[in-house]
């Protein structure tokens, strides 16, 4: 007897798309929303199934992130906030992408391999972005937790770091918070208000900050959040609630464009941030008063302030022997890396692609801060740091510890890493362009080249170098050979588009342009280009 009810009346009206399969990939499930109810009830099944599996409560999340508003998405939240365990990525997309009448089948399968027991309690905690499709989806993945006679709680409107917060907070019985939209509001402004009390304001430092939620959940939740500290950080929030989530705004729109959102005119003597659709993600960004021109500050410009905040802070605390340390993808800029290690004397770790992968080598460090260049990233502090941080009388480890707090381990927010950037300027008493100028970026270029299967590409050494189509390195070291020795260029799949992306640095604007292209070109003759390939 199937241990689901009614589970053939919502197959009817949940039925599966035929023909488009759909993976579980680094962020979830991402579609055209319009091909993503079914997946949203299979989701809702898969979720109870694996927080009795767990024996916790578990979230899903519904966004597309930075991805366009017709699109949406689904993602699940393990027990202590993180991301969904690797091996059970393949498990929901099965489950996602059977035929109707296997589901049923397929979630008797899980059960009996995992020794699932379907008596015990299946939470799951739910949220969504603002998305026009969202509230539909939601229906979805309530039905499909019902079906498999789980628990929900719809938290409604959430920006997804908030949703990890929650899930931790009520799986570690409040210790990291009240498992609460208004706990986590709660939570971060007593750790930003203590610290403004102990820092004070600087001279350099302007308590005031432009904010683009890019149209989306981020402007909602900091409009909330504001409140909560009055006046000593004030924002303008550019927020049109007509306007098209992502639309040229946002942090993405900010990175990739490099430029302004539309709708903004940049003024010297200011700053500016962007969040993203779910806001995970933040880019800093203003005018600069020598060249009045349009400057970002992205996230290894964010890690470096990070890490050079800590290793100041944690010295003078007296905590010379904890090491900060930083983890990076191939897309970091190469002079943020060397700014690390030579400036800073950092030991700096290179990952693939991918929150996931940065999230656990931090993990694996006393202190790691890890930040992808498009503007994710957090900090996390070992057990044993934060216990002796926050055990010390030392007045620069009390600081240390409410810095803590101000930070959300679970993964990268945009709203708490903007309170650490401001925390940290302020207490560096330093402005934007003081932070801008602590190293200067390489000119670099990133380009996409469509192939016939861009599986062809395999690589290694964090993605930094090409296994096959073999030749392919090769003729990449050569192409690099030629444009002095701060150049460099890698490719990779993408993992959420069907293209494989190039990555370009030099010493020139000039240069990385010229440079990714030949590496575009190259990837076009090795892998079975598509299109033209690019004149030089
Ligand atoms: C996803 C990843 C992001 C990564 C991006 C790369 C998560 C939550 N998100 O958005 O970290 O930078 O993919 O996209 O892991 P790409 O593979 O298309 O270049
Ligand atoms: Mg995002």
């Amino acid at each position: 007897m199937s241990t689901l009810t009614n589970l053939e009346t919502f197959l009817e009206k949940y039925p599966a798309e035929s023909g488009t399969r759909i993976n579980y990939g680094t962020s979830g499930f991402r579609h055209k929303a319009d091909k993503l109810s079914h997946i949203a009830f299979r989701v809702g099944i898969f979720a109870v199934l694996r927080a009795r599996y767990k024996k916790a409560i578990i979230g899903a999340i519904i966004t597309a992130s930075h991805n366009p508003e017709e699109d949406n998405g689904i993602k699940f939240i393990d027990p202590m906030g993180e991301m969904l365990e690797d091996s059970w990525e393949s498990l929901v997309t099965d489950l996602a992408n059977v035929p109707d009448d296997q589901v049923d089948k397929t979630v008797q399968a899980l059960i009996a391999r995992f020794g699932i027991d379907m008596a015990t309690d299946g939470i799951v905690y739910v949220g969504r972005d603002t998305r026009k499709s969202s509230p539909t989806l939601c229906e979805a993945l309530l039905a499909g937790i019902k079906v498999a006679n789980g628990t929900s709680i719809d938290f409604g409107l959430l920006t997804t770091p908030q949703l990890h917060y929650i899930v931790r907070s009520k799986n570690t019985n409040g210790q990291y918070g009240e498992p609460t939209e208004d706990g986590y509001y709660q939570k971060l402004s007593n750790a930003f208000l203590r610290l403004n009390q102990l820092i004070g304001n600087n001279p350099n430092y302007k308590p005031h900050l432009v904010v683009d939620g890019a149209n989306g959940i981020g402007a909602l939740q900091l409009t909330k959040f504001s409140k909560f500290i009055g006046d000593k950080l004030t924002f303008e929030i550019v927020h049109e609630p007509q306007g098209i989530l992502n639309y040229q705004c946002g942090a993405d729109f900010v990175k990739v464009n490099q430029r302004e959102p539309k709708s903004i005119v940049l003024k010297v003597d200011q700053r500016y941030a962007s969040f993203d659709g779910d806001a995970d993600r933040i880019i800093y960004y203003y005018k600069n008063s020598k060249d009045d021109k349009f400057h970002m500050l992205d996230g290894d410009k964010i890690a470096v302030l990070v890490a050079k905040y800590l290793k100041e802070t944690l010295a003078a605390a007296a905590f010379d022997d904890i090491a900060v340390s930083i983890v990076q993808t191939a897309y970091a800029n190469g002079s943020s890396t060397i700014y690390m290690r030579e400036v800073l004397n950092m030991e700096t770790f290179c990952v693939p692609t991918g929150v996931k992968h940065l999230h656990h080598k931090a993990g694996q460090c006393q202190v790691g801060v890890y930040f992808e260049a498009n503007g994710h990233g957090t900090i996390l502090f070992s057990e044993d740091v934060e216990r002796r941080i926050k055990q010390s009388t030392n007045p620069k480890a009390i600081q240390l510890s409410h810095f803590i707090d101000l930070v959300n381990q679970t993964v990268g927010d945009a709203i708490s890493d903007m309170l650490v950037v401001e925390t940290i300027l302020n207490s560096l008493n330093i402005t934007i362009e003081d932070w801008d100028s602590l190293y200067n970026d390489l000119p670099n270029r990133l380009l996409k080249q469509e192939v016939v299967d861009r599986n062809v590409i395999t690589t290694t050494d964090a993605e930094r170098r090409c296994v096959l189509p073999s030749g392919l390195q090769a003729a990449i070291d050569e192409t690099v050979g030629h444009f002095g020795s701060k150049a460099r260029s890698f490719v990779r799949p993408s993992g959420t588009e069907d293209v494989v992306r190039i990555f370009a640095e030099a010493q020139s604007q000039t240069d990385a342009d010229l440079l990714a292209k030949k590496v575009a070109n190259l990837v076009f003759d090795f892998a079975n280009g598509v299109g033209q390939k690019h004149q030089l």
